[in-house]
């Protein structure tokens, strides 16, 4: 938060920003910071704590810092952290900061993919780093290019760019430093990024010049160069010269600066109770705020007419709690829409679309020793126990080492032997299953390689397994699991593919493995966009129904298990998965004309034998909604279909648990139950 010209005292600043940091609570975080103005010139304070926001309140109530002391300036950064580069901890919670003295000190959401070579070059030039932070190694670069250029100090605008420039991954940050008082500098690339506007008395104009870099100077503002201006919607008749300084200064209405509060959030609801003037950012935007002016510039001067020269500033129709969950009416419904993007994160940073190569970064190490393993066993629960045999076959195949998946409560009641050439992977998205926490503490004690594929940092099973691999898909607040089943999913996916990097009889299955991996996010938005059909299943001839049979086989046969499981889970309707192959061997005697039914036929090598299934069922009057490729022309007309698009055979389950995601959300609401929070439930099973 900066402010100009308007008189704050630092119990208000510190209760905007905790208020600030609440309202983004329901986004999930393990910890939250904040930095704010000292007493002398160029001196910070910094509030940090573990867990809630309202213990950094408490934290802060507690100090004895002067809370009657006013500001006429000042800039104060806050941020609630999830962890995804060392454990939840004070040292790890941002504001993160350059050196004892706090130089520099940054905020940041995202991932900075090459923070590991960053911080090894930086300790080489002798800085010390207190934090496990991919953040830490940004706040300290940007002391060491200060530092470097003592002769010619760069504005703070130029030195973040610099910055910015050396950094690989997604990110949005917010920068304060003692040597640019009263100025903050603001930028993103891939992580949401607003700023709001607070004044008194009206703005002249509504938008912000995006001042982009001329090749000679960086400095001067586009405006300026263009010969004429294309006269949009938002350009004012009074000329480009009046408009810059306008725009920037925020003068009001009568044509006089005035008092002017600016709010930096990646979430409107963190700001809008102080105003609904907001404008976003875009990616490659640098802003600058400095003496109750906002600058916003650009990353590359390579910039072509494509991007937009004006940032608008909208006013904000909507109210707090609907910001919240976006534009969605629970968490799961915003998280199963998350997934192009949680995808995305996954895969970032570790796989090579150019060159086909994967790299774990946790697993580099340890593969040697996966490879001379004599089989792998997964052990998981739930959700986790189904992405691990969605994604056992390709592990086999790839790998050619046998592989077994075990329910860790059965893995535990069964006392399985465990021997020293195990490789043991567990999957968890919090990291604190209790049964996977002590299967994987049996085969720990045992002397197995024990691998961890969580989304939680800093979790039980992150810390004790050997190895492993974060999933990355951010936070999961909704208790039926979406968006952390694809994601592992992936993750698996990837360490088999990485695992089989050696072997050349393997190279051209992996490579279209790879290719359907960078497919993937436009399918999964393909299928997003079918949701009003299912909306209509749930509401048609699924409403009312008490029980469905979700069937397939293959590598489908996870899909038919997830899918039923999330319509158990959130519908409380009975539905069970299927695997076609043993339809004769019982489930057959429950199909009847009443009995509903999805079969998944989706075109793989198995498709006859799923369509035998189809003749078989059919042939008993069942009326089965199929889940079928796009441009199946096969399905008998008169079929109920859902349609997906096609990829490789083993990410094709990954797009078809979506429908069935989506359908078991719809039919949750149509049952009027607490989508978020299912009865007898809890998001992280901490208790055998
Ligand atoms: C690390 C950073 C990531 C990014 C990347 C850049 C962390 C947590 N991750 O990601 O933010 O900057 O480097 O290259 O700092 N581990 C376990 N058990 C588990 C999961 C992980 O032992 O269940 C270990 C893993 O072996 C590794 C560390 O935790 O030593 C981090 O794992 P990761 O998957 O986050 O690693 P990476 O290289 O993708
Ligand atoms: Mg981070």
């Amino acid at each position: 938060m900066v402010t100009d010209s308007r008189l704050q005292d630092r119990k208000t600043i510190c209760e905007i920003l905790v208020n600030g940091l609440s309202r983004q609570e329901y986004r999930g975080y393990d910890s939250a910071g904040i930095g704010i103005d000292g007493d002398k010139k160029g001196e910070a304070f910094f509030f940090k704590e573990v867990g809630k926001v309202a213990g950094l309140r408490k934290l802060i109530a507690e100090s004895n810092v002067d809370t009657s002391k006013t500001f006429l300036s000042q800039v104060s950064i806050a941020h609630t952290r999830w962890a995804t580069h060392g454990p939840p901890s004070v040292v790890n919670c941002h504001p993160l900061k350059s050196d004892p003295k706090a130089d520099f000190m940054v905020v940041h959401n995202g991932i900075v993919t090459n923070a590991a070579a960053l911080r090894l070059l930086l300790q080489k030039r002798g800085f010390k780093f207190e934090s496990e932070t991919d953040t830490e190694a940004v706040a300290i670069l940007t002391k060491y290019i200060y530092d470097s250029q003592p002769d010619k100090r760069p504005s703070f605008t130029e030195l973040v760019k610099t910055v910015l420039k050396e950094l690989e991954g997604s990110f949005a940050f917010v920068f304060k430093s003692s040597h640019y008082p009263n100025e903050v500098v603001t930028a993103r690339r891939g992580s949401p990024l607003l700023i709001g506007v607070k004044t008194e008395k009206k703005l002249k104009v509504d938008f912000v010049d995006v001042e982009f870099a001329s090749p000679e100077g960086e400095n001067k503002s586009m405006d300026a160069l263009a010969p004429t201006s294309p006269g949009g919607l938002l350009v004012p008749p009074s000329g480009p010269n009046l408009l810059r300084t306008q725009s920037r200064a925020f003068m009001s209405e009568d044509g006089m600066p005035q008092p002017i509060e600016f709010f930096v959030a990646s979430d409107a609801a963190a700001i809008i109770e102080h105003t609904k003037r907001v404008l976003y950012l875009e990616d490659d935007d640098i802003a600058h705020i400095a003496e109750g002016e906002l600058h916003i510039h650009r990353l590359r001067r390579t910039d072509g007419p494509q991007v937009a020269s004006q940032r608008t500033i909208e006013t904000l129709e909507i109210e707090l709690a609907e910001i919240m969950k976006g534009k969605f009416d629970h968490f799961m419904q915003k998280e199963i829409y998350e997934q192009p993007e949680s995808a995305v994160n996954t895969m970032r940073g570790r796989v090579n679309f150019d060159q086909n190569v994967i790299t774990l970064g946790g697993l580099r190490a340890y593969l040697p020793i996966i490879r001379r393993g004599r089989r792998i066993v997964f052990c998981a629960c739930g959700t986790s126990y189904h992405s691990a045999i969605a994604t056992r076959a390709i592990f086999e195949e790839l790998t050619e080492i046998p592989v077994t998946v075990e329910l860790a409560s059965d893995f535990l009641d069964r006392k399985t032997p465990i021997f020293r050439d195990d490789v043991c992977v567990f999957v968890s998205q919090s990291g604190e299953t209790a049964d996977s926490i002590l299967a994987m503490r049996y085969c720990l004690e045992r002397g197995a390689l024990c691998v961890g594929v969580v989304n939680t940092v800093g979790s039980t099973i992150s810390r004790e397994t050997h190895c492993g691999v974060h999933i990355n898909a951010g936070p999961e607040i909704g208790v039926a699991s979406t968006k952390a089943y694809t994601s592992q999913y992936i993750a698996l996916l990837m360490v088999a593919l990485q695992l089989s990097e050696d072997r050349i009889s393997m190279m051209e299955r992996r490579k279209q493995i790879i290719e359907g991996l960078h497919a993937l996010p436009s399918q999964i938005k393909k299928v997003l966009d079918g949701d009003r059909s299912l909306q209509e299943l749930a509401t048609g001839v699924l409403a009312n129904q008490r029980s469905l049979l979700i069937m397939g086989r293959g590598y489908q046969y996870a899909t038919c298990l997830e899918g039923a499981l999330k319509i158990k889970e959130i519908s409380y309707m009975h539905s069970e998965g299927i695997l076609a192959g043993e339809l004769k061997h019982g489930p057959l005697a429950l199909i009847d004309e009443n009995m509903p039914v999805i079969i998944i036929m989706t075109q793989d090598s198995l498709y006859p034998k799923v369509q035998s299934a189809f003749s078989q069922i059919t042939a008993r009057k069942a009326q089965p909604i199929v889940v079928c490729c796009e441009d199946d022309q096969g399905i008998p007309s008169g079929c109920k279909t859902i349609r997906v698009p096609k990829t490789v055979d083993c990410l094709q389950g990954l797009l078809n648990i979506i429908p069935l995601q989506l359908l078991s959300y719809h039919l949750a609401v149509r049952n009027g139950f607490d989508v978020d929070f299912p009865r007898n439930l809890a998001k992280s099973v901490t208790t055998e």
